[in-house]
């Protein structure tokens, strides 16, 4: 093997999500034996979190009989008990818990949730660990009275390992305590613009593995050295609890190939050259039954092949030059005005932004549902997946660093094996200080030594001192693709000041424009100079449209703002927004504006060429 830098970044990997998310994060849960325990849960809203503080605002101790993830059942006919769980108050898991009454819809705070469940191992050695999709923000997680853990982060995977002496046959009695407030110190900040869901709103199952399990693995064609190199897998496959003198095989039956490692402690390298395999694409988005097998555990999954670089100023997918036509997606259904967590969603989503003719999409501005990715991976649709590093987080405190890379850590842990992704980002819209450059600087040399096969870039801002449109945030320097947002006739002027502008990019490198968009209430119609018509927001996309058209070689591609309109509580114009951001080419009916077809004939132009 030539490139001997794996040992570290297997390294880098395992400390990392050992150090956020207490146990280790598993992979490819689907592949999994599991349990699910979505469904009906009990609640309790607790907005003074009464359930966790005494009145000398303390924390609970078990022995404390009013904590509420202790039993709710009174010894006897003398206890005083002022809580419970009851089949009157329940909330669907997965989903947000604003949308499931009108009480919440507001809500921001503490809410109790609790599951009773049986439980019996299929085999008396395997390990069983908890494991939670999402969890926005942060969650306090109790197994019969005995806490778990906690993790902060609303959209990243985590889980928990649980001992076979907190365990029962019956009657389990599971707690989350989920708290959305948002703080000046977390990621994301105080100040952003969506709907801050609050609920456990992705799923939760119980995994079930062997005692020595495959935890996690790497199976992707590094970068080429050479144009003409052939494909090679260079990856890693990440044990836990490996037994003596393992080894790891790895085979793809459709390509006839098969192969044995050797397992170093925990960890095992993996090369091979893959002659013949049809590289995944837009056009093409063959995946690959995988299957990874150990003495004890056997993972399969379907996996794409292609690589993803930059050269110059082009971008090169499977060595060919790539133009993005993309669209932003929030991780949100628009149409039942709640967050986005089943097949359905994702697959409205992406059918709608295939119908846009696009062939990638911005996942913003959050890791959005496992779902997504793995939709996109099988319908051929590329994405850019970020962390919520937005606007303006706290650069000068070490802890929101640390907050932040595990937020990357986990996000890139949960898809690193998905063709689909070739952008991982660190964030949007920062703005520029030594201090800020620092940090995004770090985050996104994180990101490339937890993924070398992949791009790393940011949305930017554009400098409009002195009524120019330059791009010289010393970021650019950093990143791998030079990414900006520009309103250019929304936020200022009107659409025709798109004819005039002169865009200067500092950087010789493929420059992507991540987003660009006018507001509209779907329906509303009147003369293109009428703010919130779809005609205003029709002739802003012309105006776009015939400026990228103007723009130089090294555009690769754009990712206007957004597939659907949604909610967020910062947009209050009575008549056209009513806490919706109304910049969607779908409005929240589901029904697209004229604009969607100004931005699909240049979609189809691309195409074309
Ligand atoms: C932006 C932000 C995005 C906002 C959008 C808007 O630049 O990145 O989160 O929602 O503008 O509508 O203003």
């Amino acid at each position: 093997m030539k490139n001997i830098k794996l040992p570290a970044l297997f390294f880098a990997v395992a400390m990392c999500a050992s150090a956020l998310a207490q146990t280790p994060l598993i992979t490819n849960i689907p592949a999994r034996k599991t349990i699910s325990l979505n469904g009906k849960w009990q609640y309790i809203v607790d907005p003074y979190e009464t359930g966790f503080y005494d009145y000398r605002y303390k924390e609970m101790k078990p022995s404390d009989g009013g904590a509420y993830w202790t039993t709710d059942v009174p010894k006897d006919k003398s206890d005083r008990k002022e809580f419970g769980y009851s089949d009157k108050q329940t909330l669907n898991v997965p989903g947000d818990w604003n949308s499931q009454a009108e009480k919440f819809f507001y809500y921001e705070g503490t809410v109790w949730y609790k599951k009773s469940f049986d439980f019996t191992k299929a085999k008396p050695g395997n390990r069983v660990f908890l494991h939670f999709g999402a969890v926005n923000y942060k969650a306090d997680v109790y197994l019969n009275g005995h806490k778990l853990g906690q993790h902060k982060g609303g959209f990243t995977a985590f889980d928990f390992e649980i001992a076979d002496s907190l365990i029962k046959a019956k009657g389990n009695y599971l707690v989350v305590k989920v708290d959305n407030k948002r703080f000046k110190d977390e990621v994301p900040t105080l100040n952003t613009d969506w709907w801050n869901y609050g609920g456990i709103t992705r799923e939760v199952n119980l995994v079930e593995v062997p005692g020595s399990m495959i935890q996690d693995y790497v199976i992707q064609l590094k970068k080429p050295e050479t144009t003409n190199a052939a494909p090679e897998v260079e990856g890693w496959i990440k044990l836990n609890h490996a037994a003596a003198n393992e080894t790891a095989t790895v085979e793809i039956p459709e390509l006839k190939m098969k192969k044995t490692f050797p397992v170093n402690g925990d960890n095992c390298a993996v090369n091979f050259k893959l002659p013949g395999v049809q590289l995944w694409s837009p056009e093409n988005p063959k995946l690959y039954k995988v299957v990874i097998t150990t003495s004890a555990d056997k993972v399969t999954e379907k996996i794409g092949f292609r690589t993803i670089e930059t050269k110059g100023k082009q971008l090169l997918l499977n060595g060919k030059p790539l133009f993005m036509r993309g669209i932003c997606i929030h991780g949100e259904n628009p149409v039942e005005g709640r967050r986005a967590y089943t097949s359905k969603d994702a697959a409205m989503l992406l059918s709608w932004a295939k119908e846009l003719h696009c062939n990638m999409v911005r996942l913003a501005h959050y890791p959005h549902d496992e779902k997504m990715t793995r939709m996109a991976d099988s319908l051929g649709i590329l994405v850019w997946s970020e962390i919520p590093v937005y606007w303006t987080i706290e650069f000068t405190n070490p802890d929101v660093l640390e907050k932040a890379k595990g937020q990357l850590n986990e996000m890139i842990t949960r898809d690193h094996n998905r063709a689909s992704i070739i952008i991982w980002s660190v964030g949007n819209e920062t703005p520029v200080s030594p201090a800020r450059t620092d940090f995004m600087h770090s985050l996104i040399t994180k990101a490339k030594e937890l993924d070398n096969t992949r791009l790393v870039s940011a949305a930017l801002e554009v400098n409009g001192a002195g009524g120019k449109h330059v791009v010289d945030d010393p970021l650019g320097e950093f990143v791998d693709i030079v990414s900006f947002n520009e309103y250019l006739g929304w936020y200022g002027g009107t659409p025709n000041s798109c004819r005039t502008a002169n865009w200067e990019i500092k950087y010789d490198k493929p420059f992507f424009i991540s987003e660009t968009g006018a507001e509209t209430l779907g329906g509303f119609h009147a003369d293109s100079l009428t703010r919130w018509s779809e005609e205003y927001q029709e002739w802003y996309y012309k105006e776009q449209v015939a400026m990228f058209k103007r723009m130089p070689d090294n555009f690769v591609g754009l990712s206007p703002w957004i597939l659907a309109d949604f909610r967020s509580p910062k947009r209050n114009n009575p008549v056209y927004q009513e806490g919706w951001n109304n910049k969607g080419l779908v409005d929240h009916k589901g029904n697209k504006k004229k604009a969607y077809y100004i931005l699909r004939k240049y979609y189809d132009e691309k195409t074309a060429k």
